[in-house]
């Protein structure tokens, strides 16, 4: 059985996180999402508009979504590969690249899978008026970067 890892905080769960899933989901025979907690997306600088809870509840009703695991810290990533026997990490391409994921192929595949564009939480948040507009929410710096600085 060809095991998965995701991560995400999958808030205001949207066509752009379910596509990432399902090609997750097809690139072996069971996936697993570490869903970020409210104080990991504190630590993010993410405000969510659903609990843990309930974005937990949306993913395990989601087809391709096998086990849900909260992620409560960045350094949490190479305990889960071990301890859950993974064979492939998986994260939309804005994380191409970072040192977050990079470290992790001396484990385990990492693959990287492109983003769907035109969707994001931030933009279903200014488009509905409930964030200011180019506002940096959203944005989570890399390890060492100042604050504020735009995601890769
Ligand atoms: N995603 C996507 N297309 C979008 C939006 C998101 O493919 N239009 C992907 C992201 O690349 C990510 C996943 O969906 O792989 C979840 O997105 P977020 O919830 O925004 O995840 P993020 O806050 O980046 O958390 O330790 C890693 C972090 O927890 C990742």
């Amino acid at each position: 059985m060809k095991r998965v890892l995701t991560y995400g905080t999958y808030d205001l769960l949207h066509y752009g996180h379910i596509r990432l899933l399902k090609r997750a989901k097809a690139l072996g025979d069971y996936l697993i999402v570490a869903l970020s907690t409210e104080a990991f997306n504190d630590i993010k600088n993410k405000k969510t508009y659903h609990s843990y809870e309930t974005r937990k509840e949306m993913l395990e009703a989601i087809r391709y979504v096998d086990l849900v695991i909260p992620e409560e810290t960045w350094e949490q990533k190479l305990d889960d590969v071990k301890n859950y026997k993974v064979d492939v990490v998986v994260m939309g391409t804005d994380w191409e690249g970072s040192e977050r994921f990079e470290y992790l192929k001396e484990h385990c595949e990492v693959v990287y899978l492109p983003r769907t564009e035109g969707i994001s939480t931030t933009q279903i948040k200014q488009d509905l008026n409930l964030q200011a507009p180019d506002s940096k929410i959203d944005q989570i710096p890399e390890p060492g970067a100042g604050e504020g600085n735009k995601k890769k």
